[in-house]
C-alpha cells in the first residue's frame, strides 16, 4: 500500500542516489549498480524553464487541447531550437561523452506531456530482449541511460515516475506476486492468468523519486519504471532532451530518413556535424505534427 507519505518524501535507500552533475563516474556507478540514478542541477534552471516553454509552443502551438492527456513527439530537436542549447552546458554532453565515448551520434530525442486526468504508464521496461518496435530498435542500439528533465518538476501526484531498482539485473527475480514477462517488457501480477500488464504503482520495492525541472533522471535501458496518474492541475512537461549512440555502432534500420529529418541534419550548426552525422531519425508513420487545438 503506497501512503501519501511514501508518495511526497524523498525515497530514503540505503545507497546513496542523488549526485551533483559533475559526478559522472558516481552516476554511472549508481545506475550500472542499481539501474537508476538523479544528477542534480545539470542545466541552469533558467534554461530547463526556456525548454519547458519551447516544448509546448513546439508540440501545441495553439495552447494545450482540453481532449489530450497524453501525448508523445518525437524528433523533438529536429523543430524545437531550445534543445540545442543543451550542448552548450557544461554538463550535458561531457556526460554523455563520460557515459558513451568522445565520439557521438545523435539517436532520438523526444518530449512526452501528460495533461491532469492521465492514467500514466503501465510498468515497463524500455528495451526487451528482442526488438519489437522501431522505439526498441533504436533503445536496443542506444547503449546510453535515460535521463530525463521533467520540465515541470517531478513528483509522484503529477503524473512523475515510478522506478524498480535493481530491476535492470537480468537474473533478479521479479518483486514478490509478480512476473515479468518473457520478453521482460512488462510486469504482471503473478495470479493473473489474463497476463495483463501491470498499471498500479503498487509494486513491492518500486519508489517514487522527487526531481527539480534542471535535474536529470537517469535509469538503464532494463529498469522497469512506470508512471502515476496525473491527479494535478498543470501540464506535465519531460523531454529526455537528447539521447546518443556512439558514433561507431552502425544502425541498419528500416525506414527512411523523413523530410524533415533531413532538413534538420542540413541545418545543423558546423561545430555540430559530427552529431548529426548519421542520424536516423524515427519512421514517418510515428512522427506527429504538432498538436492544433
Ligand atoms: O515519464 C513518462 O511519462 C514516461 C517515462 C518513460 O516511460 C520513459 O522515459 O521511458
Amino acid at each position: 500500500m503506497v501512503t501519501n507519505e511514501d508518495r511526497l518524501s524523498r525515497p530514503s535507500l540505503p545507497y546513496a542516489y542523488e549526485f551533483e552533475a559533475g559526478d559522472y563516474q558516481g552516476i554511472i556507478d549508481c545506475v550500472e549498480a542499481h539501474g537508476f540514478a538523479i544528477a542534480r542541477n545539470v542545466i541552469p534552471l533558467s534554461l530547463a524553464l526556456e525548454l519547458r516553454d519551447d516544448v509546448i509552443d513546439t508540440v501545441a502551438p495553439g495552447g494545450w487541447p482540453a481532449d489530450v492527456t497524453d501525448f508523445t513527439f518525437h524528433g523533438l530537436i529536429e523543430v524545437c531550437p531550445a534543445i540545442w542549447k543543451l550542448f552548450e552546458t557544461e554538463h550535458y554532453l561531457p556526460f554523455a561523452q563520460a557515459s558513451l565515448g568522445e565520439s557521438l551520434t545523435i539517436l532520438r530525442s523526444a518530449a512526452i506531456i501528460r495533461a491532469p486526468g492521465s492514467q500514466g504508464m503501465r510498468w515497463h521496461s524500455d528495451t526487451p530482449v528482442k526488438a519489437g518496435n522501431a522505439s526498441d530498435t533504436l533503445n536496443m542500439n542506444a547503449r546510453s541511460y535515460s535521463g530525463t528533465m521533467y520540465l515541470t518538476g517531478m513528483q509522484p501526484d503529477d503524473s512523475g515516475l515510478a522506478l524498480l531498482p535493481d530491476s535492470h539485473l537480468l537474473d533478479n527475480p521479479a518483486p514478490p506476486g509478480f512476473v515479468y514477462s518473457e520478453d521482460r517488457k512488462l510486469l504482471h501480477r503473478a495470479d493473473d492468468e489474463q497476463r495483463r500488464p501491470h498499471a498500479d504503482m503498487d509494486v513491492p520495492g518500486m519508489i517514487a523519486p522527487i526531481a527539480a525541472p534542471n535535474d536529470r533522471v537517469f535509469f538503464h535501458r532494463y529498469t522497469f519504471h512506470g508512471v502515476f496518474p496525473h491527479r494535478g492541475q498543470h501540464l506535465r512537461i519531460s523531454t529526455g532532451g537528447v539521447s546518443f549512440r556512439p558514433s561507431h555502432v552502425k544502425l541498419d534500420v528500416e525506414w527512411e530518413l523523413s523530410d524533415r529529418a533531413r532538413q534538420f541534419i542540413a541545418s545543423a550548426p558546423a561545430k555540430y556535424a559530427d552529431l548529426v552525422a548519421g542520424y536516423v531519425g524515427y519512421p514517418q508513420d510515428h512522427i506527429r505534427q504538432p498538436i492544433q487545438s
